[in-house]
């Protein structure tokens, strides 16, 4: 799942325009992407609100395009306006990374248009989770709580073989609760739901590639780290990755393809 931010402020890689996210997109697709996910909200920490208006007038234009060019698209956002404006659009799903929790109408609306749906973990919003990243167990909560997002979409109607689970790396998460969550992802797994995972140039792995003086690596400088997550994530068996740079995690997935396949090395290598 390739990213394409039309936002001006996302942290890595906003695409102020819809013609520059249009054609960023088109960029993903060329480079393996199985689907786009547009959002028009910055969901990094911190960040406040987008007007519903704005968000719709960022979101939609690119869907359309993006869609009406045979592209596969996901539509990220929390609002059940948006979502459904998207769907008109074009968009084939919903990646809502409240879980069906910030807005009431979006779980009934899933339901309604029968589409497929993301649903992320996070607690509080961008503006305040990072005071509820406190856990005694991250796997068992984090899991406990996707499996109560699970029942709730199930409760509004949302047929469970449409669910997509997430748990939402570095959404009310520190570093270590990432990892730990990412070395869990068979328990994640167990919930029996395809699961996606959005690792790609977060704050963590800036972190973890820090230099001497102990700066964060800034985020294009993440890309790597990613695609050896997305190896790590796919040999797991988690369904999707959604990564910015889509060319190197798509050639990491071939890689590991081509070793369950047991492929034979080319002729002459
Ligand atoms: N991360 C971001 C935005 N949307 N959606 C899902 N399902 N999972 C994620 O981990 C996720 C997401 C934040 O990253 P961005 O600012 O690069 O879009």
């Amino acid at each position: 799942m390739g990213v394409v931010n039309a936002t001006p402020d996302s942290f890595s890689d906003a695409h102020p325009g819809a013609r520059d996210a249009v054609e960023h997109g088109l960029a993903l697709l060329a480079g393996g992407a199985d689907l786009l996910d547009v959002g028009g909200e910055s969901t990094r920490p911190g960040a406040g609100r987008v007007e519903q208006d704005e968000e719709l007038r960022r979101v939609v234009p690119v869907v359309r395009e993006l869609a009406a060019g045979g592209a596969v698209v996901s539509v990220d956002t929390v609002r059940a306006r948006v979502a459904e404006a998207a769907l008109e659009a074009g968009a084939r799903m919903v990646n809502d990374v409240s879980g069906g929790t910030a807005d009431p109408a979006m779980l009934p609306l899933v339901a309604a248009a029968g589409c497929p749906v993301v649903l992320m973990h996070r607690r509080g919003t961008s503006i305040d989770m990072a005071r509820h990243a406190v856990y005694d167990d991250v796997v068992r909560e984090v899991t406990d709580e996707l499996q109560d997002r699970l029942a709730a979409a199930s409760a509004a109607g949302v047929a469970e073989e449409q669910i997509v689970l997430d748990p939402g790396l570095g959404f009310a998460k520190t570093g270590e609760h990432n990892w730990e969550l990412l070395r869990a992802l068979p328990r994640l797994l167990a919930l029996g739901r395809p699961v996606l995972v959005g690792a790609s140039r977060k704050t963590f792995l800036g972190q973890l590639l820090a230099a001497p003086d102990g700066s964060a690596r800034p985020p294009a400088g993440r890309d790597a780290a990613t695609a050896a997550l997305t190896v790590i994530a796919a040999q797991a068996g988690v369904w999707a990755v959604r990564v910015h740079d889509v060319a190197s995690s798509a050639d990491a997935v071939r890689v590991l393809a081509a070793m369950r396949a047991g492929a034979p090395a080319p002729v002459g290598a």
